[in-house]
């Protein structure tokens, strides 16, 4: 057991340990069976199969031990076995596992619709319904804003990414691998162009002057009468952790409301302290009609939730929203023990800290290395943008080779971005510094090998 200065209690050591010759044979074996019985269409970023994670610290079959820089794409942001969490579901599972919150509910649901009602932003009369999944959330907030409006037109952005299903493959911006050959996709969906800084034409441009920008074209394509709804990432994520100017948010958000437009936000990467507050729109005041929430909510459970205006979530006439596993016990009983882990051990704090901590290192090695075309995000949803030398032509290449440098060294690390050249560091939010500035170690020495 090792403690760090914020009183989180680790069972697994937090020391990176990793075998030269990794994959060992435990893991090798199991990718044999999986090749036999799982299909092919679904891919793992590394080749270990896990048997155990705590704090920062995945360790696999073999007795590896990875740092996770991924936390299972923002999942574990109180760590993949959080003590309240592991018991809280073992106490729900001894009760009951399922009952059905359409036919016998239970007050785990009303629980967590109480936290999320007081977590999110703004203080208006809110109502929350609960799903399983990121796409299950989004799909729900789009049939909530159609049928509170009597409209049809969803705005989604450049490089956004909402989930795999029908719709949100279509709210999707990026083809591969999400949607090319899975079509056709779900009508009435105009994409408008984001405010990404560091690939604008004009650098100078203001986030009021980008979100005119898609207005303007709302306007000409769509018209701001038809528009049901404008959804949008605060911080984009699969499609490179992209911080959008400032003011670019509050003037979409404000011309939505003037049009009766539903302002969506969707939060299911950034939310629950991974920016550094509650929810990534805080940080500039910005109050969506609705939110939607997935990944960090239930300290990995499955569990996803719409949280909005109680308007137009209370104008869906009775049963038109729901689904058998929506707001599973377990889950619920879990949310709402990360939820209390979350302000215990003041992961907001946390992750303000991981931001000055990494940035910091970042910023220094950007200024020394050229294929580091830029460096953004906010809290601990923080990214390297890489670039070929003096350009800023995207560099894949490079960015694919450190991820898998990281990974032999015994770093989990995520790429993403709609030209797959940026790395994002996700670390569940109760990670050591001891243990980041190991992970920021290898890291930069993937990079200065790649320059
Ligand atoms: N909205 C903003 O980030 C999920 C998906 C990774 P689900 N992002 C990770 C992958 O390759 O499938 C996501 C998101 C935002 C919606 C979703 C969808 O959430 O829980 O994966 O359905």
């Amino acid at each position: 057991m090792t403690t760090t200065a914020n009183e989180i209690t680790y069972r697994l050591e937090q020391k990176r340990k990793v075998q030269a010759d990794f994959p060992g044979p435990k893991s090798v074996a199991l990718t044999e069976r999986r090749k036999a019985v799982v299909a092919g269409g679904v891919a793992s970023s590394v080749p270990v199969y896990a048997a155990d994670a705590d704090g920062g610290i995945i360790q696999d079959v073999d007795g590896n031990s990875f740092i996770d820089l991924g936390a299972g794409i923002a999942v574990t942001s109180v760590g993949a076995s959080d003590p309240a969490v592991v018991g809280a579901v073992k106490e729900a599972v001894e009760h009951f596992t399922h009952t059905c919150f359409m036919v016998t509910p239970y007050e785990g649901y009303i629980a967590v619709a109480e936290q999320l009602n007081r977590l999110t932003p703004g203080d208006h009369e809110k109502r929350t319904v609960l799903f399983n999944s990121g796409a299950e959330a989004v799909e729900n907030a789009v049939k909530v804003a159609r049928l509170a409006t009597g409209r049809d037109a969803v705005v989604a952005f450049d490089h956004a990414y909402h989930g795999r299903t029908n719709l949100t493959m279509a709210l999707t911006a990026k083809a591969m691998p999400y949607k090319t050959n899975f079509g056709p996709f779900a009508p009435e969906v105009y994409r408008m162009p984001m405010s990404y800084p560091f690939r604008e034409e004009n650098p100078e441009i203001t986030g009021a002057e980008a979100a005119k920008r898609a207005i303007t074209m709302i306007e000409k394509q769509i018209g701001g009468e038809q528009v049901a709804a404008i959804i949008i990432e605060p911080i984009q994520g699969e499609g490179g952790f992209i911080v959008p100017a400032k003011g670019f948010l509050p003037a979409l958000a404000a011309w939505a409301k003037e049009k009766g437009i539903v302002f969506i936000a969707d939060e299911v990467q950034s939310g629950f302290c991974r920016t550094g507050e509650w929810f990534a729109v805080n940080h500039e005041g910005v109050v969506p009609d609705i939110i939607t929430m997935a990944k960090g909510i239930a300290g990995g459970m499955p569990l996803s939730a719409i949280t909005g205006r109680a308007d137009l979530l209370d104008a869906v006439h009775p049963g038109g929203l729901g689904g058998t596993y929506g707001g599973n016990p377990v889950a619920c009983a879990a949310a709402v023990a990360a939820i209390g882990s979350m302000e215990e051990y003041d992961l907001n704090r946390r992750a303000r800290h991981i931001e000055e901590l990494v940035l910091g290192r970042l910023r220094r090695l950007q200024s020394e290395v050229g294929i580091i075309g830029d460096v953004r995000g906010r809290g601990a949803m923080l990214a390297i943008e890489f670039v070929k030398d003096g350009t800023k032509d995207p560099h894949a290449d490079a960015t694919k080779a450190i991820a898998a440098q990281c990974l032999k060294d015994g770093v989990i690390i995520l790429t993403c971005g709609t030209y797959g050249n940026v790395i994002r560091l996700l670390p569940p939010l109760v990670i050591g510094d001891e243990l980041l500035n190991d992970a920021l170690d290898v890291l930069e020495a993937a990079i200065r090998a790649a320059a």
